[in-house]
C-alpha cells in the first residue's frame, strides 16, 4: 500500500488541496482511504466523506499531532487495509516545528503557505526538510518576486525536494500532486521508521506539570543561553 503523508500548519490549505488531488484520483478509479489526525477539533472528515472516501478522524488532544500520528501508525495503516485501500492518505497539522511524521516508505508532503514569510521555511524544521514533495499555496496573495524568494527558501531547506504550486482555491498543482503519488515506487513496510527524530527532550512539562521556571522543573532541558542540561536523579 502506498502511505502519503501530509503535513503543514493549521490553515496552510492541505485540505483544500487534497480535495482537488483526491477528485482526480477517484476519476482514474483507485481506492483511496483518508486519516485526519488535529489536536482537539476538526470538520476536514466532513469534507472528505462527500467524496465518498472512507475517512478516520484521530484528535491527539494534548500531545502533539505529529508525535499521535507516529504513535498510532499501526492503527492508522489497519483502518486503510480493512477498506481495501490501494493507498491512503493521511492529513496531519504539525505544531512542535520539531518532529516530522514522515516514515522512511512513505510519500512525504509537506504544504506551506506563501503568504507565511520568506523566514517560515527556516522556522517550520523537519516536516519540510524532510518532505519528498513541497506543495506551496496561496501564492495568489503574494507577488511574483515574493513567489520566487519563497521557492528560493524552500529550496536552501530542502535541496532534493519537488515543488509544487498549488492554489487551494482554483485547484492549480493538484493534478501535478496526483500524478506524483500515482506514480510514486514507495510501498510501505513493515518495519517503518521515521526519517527524523521526533524532539528528545522528555521533562516534567511533558508530564504535564503546569507551574513555571526552573525550580519546578526535572528531565532534559535547554537554557536561554543554548546550553541543555539534565536535572534530575
Ligand atoms: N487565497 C487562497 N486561499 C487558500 C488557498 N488554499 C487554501 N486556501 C484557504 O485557506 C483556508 C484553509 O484551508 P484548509 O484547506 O482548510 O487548510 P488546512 O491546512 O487543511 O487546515 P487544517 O486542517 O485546519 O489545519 C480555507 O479558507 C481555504 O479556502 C490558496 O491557494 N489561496
Ligand atoms: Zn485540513
Ligand atoms: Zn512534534
Amino acid at each position: 500500500m502506498k502511505f502519503i503523508i501530509v503535513a503543514g500548519t493549521p490553515g496552510a490549505g492541505k485540505t483544500a488541496v487534497l480535495i482537488h488531488t483526491l477528485k482526480i484520483l477517484l476519476q482514474q478509479n483507485v481506492k483511496p482511504s483518508v486519516v485526519k489526525i488535529d489536536c482537539l477539533y476538526s470538520d476536514d472528515p466532513k469534507r472528505f466523506a462527500k467524496l465518498g472516501v472512507p475517512v478516520q478522524l484521530g484528535l491527539s488532544m494534548d500531545m502533539c499531532p505529529d508525535h499521535f500520528s507516529i504513535y498510532n501508525t499501526d492503527a492508522i495503516l489497519e483502518f486503510a487495509r480493512a477498506q481495501n485501500s490501494e493507498f491512503l492518505i493521511m492529513e496531519t497539522a504539525g505544531l512542535c516545528h520539531r518532529c516530522a511524521p514522515y516514515t522512511t516508505n512513505s510519500l512525504g508532503v509537506c504544504v506551506i503557505d506563501a503568504t507565511s514569510g520568506p523566514n517560515n521555511p527556516m522556522k517550520v524544521g523537519p516536516f519540510l526538510s524532510c518532505a519528498d514533495i513541497v506543495v506551496i499555496t496561496k501564492g495568489d496573495m503574494i507577488s511574483q518576486a515574493e513567489r520566487e524568494i519563497f521557492r528560493e527558501c524552500i529550496l536552501e531547506t530542502n535541496q532534493n525536494c519537488s515543488i509544487i504550486e498549488a492554489n487551494g482555491l482554483s485547484g492549480q498543482g493538484a493534478s501535478e500532486l496526483a500524478l506524483q503519488i500515482r506514480s510514486t515506487k514507495k510501498r510501505v513496510s513493515e518495519n517503518e521508521s521515521l526519517r527524523h527524530n521526533a524532539p528528545f527532550a522528555v521533562c516534567t512539562l511533558c508530564a504535564g506539570e503546569k507551574r513555571v521556571g526552573a525550580e519546578h522543573h526535572r528531565g532534559l532541558l535547554r537554557k536561554m543561553n543554548g546550553m541543555q542540561e539534565y536535572v534530575g536523579e
